[in-house]
């Protein structure tokens, strides 16, 4: 460990935290790593952390055969509410293995093509507000109505329920009582343990108010699926229904609540900022944009809906996707922890149990990988030559391995699908005096981000 370079002026108790912003620890921990190298540590209150963006040393914490998942940081913060629900469920507890056999067919080809309807539906809503609100000259708030997209897709297409976001002036409750509980998750990480109920007094109460809000949320929507009988299908029919093909088992109740609240949040949020993001850049680029209109107007050509296989086919707009979640990978650290004793990319020594956070961003930007101009946008990085051309482990915005995220094929899906509609309809523009910021909540979402919205003249 002592190898491993840490910043420089260290306070007694408190360690690494001179020059930190405590809402702000994920781009803290990318500027200290931009100083100390690819592989570095910080201490928080006695306890030391390290962290990995070299791509040499998170494809070597890829191999599934030395390293595993590791629930912690952010992630254990959040074991309150989610449980041992997917996420958050260590690999020896027995309700992974078997919620992830019984949801992965949720996520399967034909499944996909069952939700392609409902998502063009939400988006329909999405369309409909910001065709009034541009008639009416007024800007749009990107992550504020990204978020209702994705909550109402996942809601409906996954548990059958409408949550009415297009309806409300405000964010759903729901939502603000999520936001909630991942800012308290990651505050939990900037106060020593046993001092938290103490520091935190006020956010506690707030938080155990927020996740009985979840809670009852879950419950009230289970109620009433257990009342109205079959969803067809869906995810929350599978949670309900599903027995386990090998061993006949089937989710309890307790772990139902979980693994709903789980898709709930994991469902939207992440897929929320990575098309706010997106629309970002594309606002930044109007060369871009008009190139990857080009693309959906040559693709989809006169059809007002475009059919599943014709997603797919935008592979433009997914580059434009892939770049942002490049640059902005909202969820944007995973943790690996060593399954026996063994050396990390043949330098560090690691004892069965130790574990790494990978700032999968600054993986993103390994000038080594992504050049000297990472930092510059640029979608044509993932065209099939140049993906060919890069080692493999170097892009990591869904995780890795047998914990890597099982909504990404629905992530992509829904955000290409809404990308390339807007495309099509609107010219987006940003304020020019806009500068991006980021806001953390454990994910990252651009803040402030309003765009302008012109309609095309010939819409479809
Ligand atoms: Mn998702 C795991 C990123 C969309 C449900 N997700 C992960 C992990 C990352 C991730 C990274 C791995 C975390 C870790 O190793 O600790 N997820 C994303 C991003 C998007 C996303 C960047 C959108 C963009 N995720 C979705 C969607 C769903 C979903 C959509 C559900 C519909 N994700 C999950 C679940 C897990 C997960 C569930 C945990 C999987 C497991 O451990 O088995």
């Amino acid at each position: 460990l002592h190898r491993i370079p840490h910043p420089p002026r260290r306070l007694p108790l408190l360690g690494d935290v001179l020059g930190v912003d405590r809402r702000k620890p994920l781009q803290d921990s990318m500027r200290f790593g931009r100083e100390l190298g690819p592989i570095f540590r910080r201490r928080a209150f006695g306890k030391e952390f390290v962290f990995v963006w070299g791509a040499a040393q998170a494809a070597d914490l890829a191999d599934e055969s030395r390293f595993a998942k590791h629930v912690g940081l952010g992630v254990a913060n959040l074991r309150p509410i989610a449980g041992d629900g997917l996420f958050t469920a260590y690999n020896h507890e027995p309700n992974w293995q078997l919620a992830h056999d019984v949801l992965a067919p949720g996520f399967s080809r034909e499944a996909m093509e069952g939700y392609h309807g409902m998502m063009l539906a939400v988006a329909g809503r999405l369309i409909d507000h910001w065709d009034r609100e541009a008639a009416a000259g007024h800007t749009v708030d990107v992550p504020g109505d990204m978020t209702k997209l994705t909550l109402e897709t996942i809601a409906r297409t996954g548990f059958g329920h409408d949550f009415g976001s297009f309806e409300r002036e405000r964010p759903h409750p729901f939502v603000t009582a999520m936001i909630g509980t991942l800012s308290y998750a990651q505050r939990l990480n900037s106060v020593p343990a046993p001092l938290a109920p103490l520091v935190l007094r006020a956010a506690a109460r707030r938080n155990a108010a927020d996740m009985a809000h979840l809670n009852r949320t879950v419950d009230d929507l289970v109620v009433q699926r257990r009342r109205s009988g079959r969803g067809d299908g869906d995810l929350l029919d599978r949670m309900l229904e599903t027995a386990h093909p090998e061993t006949g088992q089937k989710l309890s109740a307790e772990n139902v609540r979980r693994q709903v609240i789980t898709f709930l949040v994991a469902g939207h949020e992440t897929t929320s900022g990575a098309l706010s993001f997106a629309l970002y850049y594309l606002a930044r680029h109007p060369e871009i944009a008009a190139r990857a209109r080009a693309e959906v107007d040559r693709v989809w050509g006169d059809t007002a809906q475009p059919g599943y296989d014709q997603i797919a086919k935008l592979r433009y707009v997914r580059r434009v996707l892939d770049e942002s979640l490049r640059l902005w990978p909202t969820a944007p650290a995973f943790a690996r922890e060593a399954r026996h004793d063994t050396v990390l990319a043949d330098d560090h020594p690691m004892l069965r149990g130790a574990w790494a956070l990978v700032l999968t961003p600054m993986l993103h930007r390994d000038p080594e990988v992504w050049g000297e101009d990472a930092e510059r946008f640029d979608p044509d990085r993932f065209d099939a030559q140049a993906v060919r051309s890069r080692p493999p482990h170097t892009f990591k915005p869904f995780g890795t391995g047998a914990r890597a995220c099982i909504g990404r094929q629905f992530a992509l899906h829904e955000a290409t699908l809404v990308l390339g509609l807007l495309l099509r309809r609107y010219e987006l523009s940003g304020d020019p005096g806009y500068r991006l910021t980021v806001t953390e909540r454990l994910t990252v979402m651009p803040e402030g981000l309003r765009l302008r919205l012109r309609r095309w003249p010939a819409p479809v």
